[in-house]
């Protein structure tokens, strides 16, 4: 069960200087951990995370494909809102990019895209609901880095989005290059690689700016139009996607400036190679589709039988590929039928043809100039 609460929160500025703010934080609970332990290990997360290593030493055991199937759900972790990757819909049922990811896995693994159970994270208790077993994956826009990889023992299994860190500032502040934002007030989230980049920023230009703390997409699209912040600052399809709930859009602007790397990708912990396995040959699965032209049109007539040896060999009609991860022979057909191929999920939920506008840029395939390459099915 997860609660929400109002929580009066003390922030320091990378100058040391502390301060008091009130942010809403979305409480996933910890399955067999007491409220002080939940405390405890989110205070690690942010100094560090040696308990969250700790902890997912503990309960990254094998075992995760069994789990998920003698529950008959997957737990999957994702935004606690961001049209376009993962937010509820006006029926409550989640939708989006990350979403479609998690459904996949769901129809690869338990024969039912519908079987998954959303839990909504922040930038920081992403960590701790995965460390601790409460998520069986997370899917939400995080980035792969050496320490979230190394030293929080996580797995990213693959990259489902290519992006990097931008800005956005309202057409009328007059700017239009992020260094001219000296002094600037910036609404960024905490627990992320932005706080990090931003700072870096900022020093290597030599100019100075005022963070304002918040922990979600959702507040921190508020704080901006309200003006609390003359700056958001995030992932580039992240300002995209809330830019294109914004009543008036054309009243915001996307500076020029990406000032990052943002490889953003599904995650397992570390030490669970056959669960690890499952959910990078899912994406793999949506990735080579594309490549290997089978859709959700033409899925059915392939799954009997074509003249492509790969495309028998990933929808099942030939090879043992399911056996070896452990599940049916149709596993990755399911995947791919339940949304499509990684274009269709792309094109369907931020490409641009939705309000979102994403171009595929760096997220094309590689046969296309883009960076998107699955290893073979063989
Ligand atoms: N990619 C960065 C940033 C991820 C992040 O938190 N992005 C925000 C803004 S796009 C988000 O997903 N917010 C959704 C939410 O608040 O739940 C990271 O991994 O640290």
């Amino acid at each position: 069960m997860n609660a929400t609460k109002l929580v009066r929160t003390k922030g320091e500025t990378p100058l040391g200087k502390p301060f008091w703010y009130l942010r809403c934080r979305i409480e996933p609970s910890l399955n067999g951990m007491d409220n002080q332990e939940e405390v405890k290990m989110k205070k690690s997360v942010i100094l560090g995370a040696a308990t969250v290593a700790g902890l997912a030493a503990g309960a990254a055991m094998a075992g995760t494909v069994d789990d998920v199937k003698a529950r008959g759900k997957l737990n999957c972790g994702v935004t606690t809102g961001l049209v376009g990757f993962a937010a509820p819909d006006a029926n409550g049922e989640w939708q989006g990019f990350d979403v479609s990811l998690c459904r996949a896995v769901a129809a690869a693994v338990l024969g039912d895209a519908s079987a998954v159970e959303f839990v909504p994270t922040t930038g920081k208790t992403r960590f701790t609901a995965l460390a601790s077993g409460e998520i069986d994956m997370l899917a939400r826009n995080t980035t792969w880095t050496f320490s979230r990889d190394v030293d929080l023992k996580f797995e990213f299994v693959g990259v489902n989005y290519y992006d990097g860190q931008g800005f956005m500032v309202p057409k009328a502040l007059g700017v239009s290059s992020a260094k001219e934002l000296d002094g600037a007030t910036v609404c960024i989230q905490t627990g992320t690689t932005t706080e990090l980049n931003l700072a870096d920023f900022f020093r290597s230009n030599n100019i100075s700016y005022e963070p304002v703390p918040i922990e979600t997409n959702a507040e921190a699209q508020q704080q901006y139009l309200a003006g609390a912040c003359d700056v958001y600052t995030t992932d580039a399809s992240g300002l995209a996607a809330t830019r294109a709930t914004f009543e008036n859009p054309g009243d915001h602007i996307l500076l020029p400036e990406i000032i990052s790397k943002e490889p953003l990708g599904p995650l397992v912990r570390h030490g669970d190679h056959e669960w690890g396995d499952v959910v990078r040959w899912t994406l793999n699965a949506l990735v080579s589709a594309e490549e290997l032209g089978v859709t959700s049109a033409n899925i059915d007539e392939m799954s009997a039988g074509t003249d492509n040896p790969e495309v028998n060999r990933l929808l099942g009609s030939e090879g043992t590929l399911g056996e070896m991860l452990g599940l049916d022979a149709q596993w990755a057909m399911r995947a791919i039928k339940a949304g499509g191929n990684y274009g269709e999920v792309f094109a369907k939920n931020i490409g641009e043809e939705t309000p979102i506008g994403l171009a595929r840029g760096l997220n094309g395939q590689w046969t296309d100039g883009g960076l998107l390459y699955s290893p073979p099915f063989r």
